[in-house]
């Protein structure tokens, strides 16, 4: 890895904006050739599963894609990115799930229906006993498609709710919880989201079909949350990119790492000392 990705370090001001409110957007975190060589990537999945079969009015999530294309995997330890995850979990981390949407117009009429509010991580919420809940996770959205107006299937969220364990939502399943905000990310925005954010989906009542790669990292000691079958890169990969695709000696060494487990800690202790504590 180049030490130049140093300059992407999250920053005193992104360290607070995702502390208070567990989302952190930055714009422009794509090019537009990434956005487009993504897009027409994304564009052959789609058009793949709807060949299978796939309803063309219902949002696909496809999940595992990290193997379908060098590009997807290249985003894994993206330069202007990874600096940022690390400052927030820290080096003993990985790529715990990655899943893509492709969320086409719904064709429906707009609705006010309470949409799908959760936090990430499932049985994790109730079978952790700590107040307020431990953050273990985070995931970067990568917006392909321009979702800057509302109504084009945006991904909502409760800005600061990542330490309420209980969300209150309208009593007949009619609004959004108070608070809620759709993300309004232009093609190349990456948006990091804490685990425990409240967020959800939303209908895509545009003309727009709306695209979003999400890459969930995670301490190296969680289970992966899709099949994650990216063994097959780690040969092809550099030692810190083989770390973040799942890479590891042994058992033992996903929780008490040696240097040999986690290179991403070797690189910063020469590179970076001050995130490599
Ligand atoms: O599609 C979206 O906007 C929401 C995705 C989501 O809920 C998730 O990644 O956990």
């Amino acid at each position: 890895m180049n030490p130049s990705c140093l300059i992407h370090r999250l920053t005193q001001a992104e360290r607070q904006t995702f502390s208070e409110t567990g989302l952190l957007t930055v714009e422009n975190a794509l090019s537009t050739q990434q956005v487009s060589a993504l897009t027409g990537l994304t564009d052959q999945i789609f058009a793949a599963r709807l060949e299978a079969g796939h309803d063309p009015r219902k949002a696909l999530f496809y999940p595992n894609f990290i193997q379908d294309n060098p590009a997807f995997a290249d985003l894994v330890d993206y330069a202007k990115i990874l600096p940022k995850v690390w400052g927030i979990l820290g080096w003993n981390i990985y790529l715990y799930h990655a899943h893509l949407i492709v969320t086409p117009p719904s064709g429906l009429p707009r609705d006010d229906k309470t949409f799908g509010w959760h936090q990430d991580s499932g049985r994790v919420n109730q079978e952790v006993e700590s107040r307020p809940r431990p953050r273990l996770s985070l995931k970067v959205a990568y917006f392909l498609s321009d979702t800057s107006e509302p109504g084009r299937g945006n991904f909502w969220v409760v800005p600061g709710s990542h330490l309420e364990d209980t969300l209150e939502r309208p009593p007949v399943g009619i609004g959004q919880p108070n608070g809620a905000v759709p993300v309004l990310a232009k093609p190349g925005t990456a948006a990091f989201f804490d685990r425990r954010l409240w967020h959800s989906a939303s209908p895509n009542w545009s003309k727009v079909t709306r695209k979003v790669l999400f890459y969930g990292y995670g301490y190296r000691w969680l289970r992966t949350k899709d099949d994650m079958t990216v063994q097959s890169l780690w040969a092809q990969s550099d030692p810190i990119r083989r770390q973040l695709l799942g890479w590891g000696v042994n058992a033992n060494g996903f929780f008490s790492p040696t240097d040999e487990d986690v290179p991403l800690r070797v690189w910063l202790r020469e590179n970076c000392p001050e995130d490599a504590a």
